[in-house]
């Protein structure tokens, strides 16, 4: 087989990749271990920022998104018995956020990349990246139980945090920075009603919770919990206990329970692998950094980074020019970084961290108060939050 771009991997940036290349013409083949299906049902992140949702756009994907992705123009946090609301219209000049499922972006981007034959082969196993210094690499894997080849001129690793494209570097040639976090978050999609319009962050005594949403007719809550939590050791009733303890903290507002749909827990950590690209093998999305999920950068990172990459590789079929190739890592891990940082920022400041001192608890309160009364502390995390322009 041939192509001129191997991508592995087909969650957000693998197949936002494969789709940007084909309105340029140029060919790629996504190779996707798991089935489609298993894809398009992942339920993961929910919030695109505003250069997500422009980026799609211009790409032909804003139907189903603008019809049914939910405009966001703020969102409160809950600390104590106080709320703050974060007005992204007032602070941001109008940019804003759009609550739309992430596995609603990878189906979008499915039904548009099978409309070119052959364009992802799901269930492709033991995939393997040979020649990644050499002119036309190769990556071979097995589908069906039948050992294939594909040659390209370049591969794209866009197969998450556990893929084998990071892996596929030499240590040598890895700079990687990383920190784990002391909890993770258990998630649960519900079959309720949202109980804000927007959504509510909540730092509590007992730990971080987050309610946000996919519909009129579906929310996402989250809770802290412990890092070694097993999701049988959290019965409905105590998940629901949790979210209302952690969330239920100003006057006459409660949360709506409903059928619990889907139930999970993620790790929190972050990590950033610098260099993003060797050779012919050019790192994309989580397979090259990872964010705890407070700050909701995380598929939006990865859409930065594919911003980048398609426009490096079509100004190279289009003019033989590499520039923007050899300025790929750069150009991303700037953006990487900011997002970094401010994922880590509100990571510390809304969870608890069981071995803090009370020091540390003081510096907590008081950043907080600071957010609450400070419009230039709000006007900071808003444009985070709501995000920066990004790729070319
Ligand atoms: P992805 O991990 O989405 O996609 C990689 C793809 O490569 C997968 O389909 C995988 O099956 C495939 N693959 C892996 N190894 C392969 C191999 N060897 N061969 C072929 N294919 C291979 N971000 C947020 O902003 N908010 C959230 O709430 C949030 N929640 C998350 C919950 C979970 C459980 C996880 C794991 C992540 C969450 N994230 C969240 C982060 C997530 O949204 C990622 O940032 C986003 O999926 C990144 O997209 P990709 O880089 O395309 O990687
Ligand atoms: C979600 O809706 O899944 C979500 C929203 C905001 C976050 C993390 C996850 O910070």
């Amino acid at each position: 087989m041939r192509t001129q771009v191997g991508i592995i991997g087909a969650g957000p940036a693998g197949l936002l990749l494969s789709h940007l290349l084909d309105r340029k013409g140029i060919g790629s083949i996504v190779l996707e271990k798991q089935s489609r299906p298993y894809v398009e049902n992942r339920v993961r992140a929910g919030v695109l920022e505003q250069g997500t949702v422009n980026l799609l756009e211009k790409a032909g994907l804003g139907d189903r998104l603008l019809k049914e992705g939910m405009r966001h123009h703020g969102f409160e946090i809950r600390a104590g018995s106080e709320s703050h609301r974060i007005d992204f219209d007032a602070l941001t000049g109008g940019r804003g956020i759009t609550v739309y499922g992430q596995q609603e972006v990878v189906k979008d981007l499915i039904s548009l990349c099978e409309q070119r034959e052959g364009a992802i082969l799901f269930d492709a196993q033991n995939v393997e990246i040979c020649g990644v210094e050499e002119e036309n690499p190769r990556i071979r894997f097995n589908q069906a139980g039948e050992a294939q080849e594909l040659t390209c001129d370049w591969v794209a690793g866009c197969d998450g945090f556990y893929g084998v494209s990071r892996a596929s570097i030499p240590d040598s040639k890895i700079k990687s920075f990383s920190r784990d976090y002391p909890f993770a978050w258990l998630g649960i999609l519900v079959e309720a009603a949202p109980s804000s319009d927007e959504l509510i962050y909540a730092n509590h005594e007992d730990g971080f919770a987050l309610h946000s949403m996919r519909s009129k007719r579906l929310t996402r809550n989250y809770i802290q919990c412990n890092p070694n939590d097993k999701i049988e050791s959290w019965s409905e009733d105590r998940i629901w206990q949790a979210l209302h303890d952690r969330l239920e903290t100003i006057p006459d507002w409660k949360l709506m329970e409903g059928k619990i749909l889907e139930k999970g827990i993620t790790p929190m950590r972050s990590y950033v692998c610098e260099t993003m690209n060797f050779g012919r093998l050019f790192l994309a999305g989580d397979a090259a950094h990872i964010v705890p999920p407070t700050g909701a950068k995380g598929m939006n990172l990865a859409v930065s980074d594919i911003s980048y990459l398609s426009a490096a590789f079509i100004a190279w079929y289009e003019t033989n020019t590499k520039k923007l190739l050899n300025q790929y890592s750069q150009d991303c891990l700037q953006h990487v970084w900011r997002g970094e940082h401010f994922s880590w920022y509100m990571t510390k400041l809304l969870h608890k961290f069981p071995d803090s001192s009370s020091f540390d608890q003081r510096l907590q309160r008081s950043e907080l108060e600071y957010l609450f009364r400070s419009a230039a502390a709000s006007k900071s995390l808003a444009e985070n939050y709501v995000g920066f322009e990004f790729g070319r």
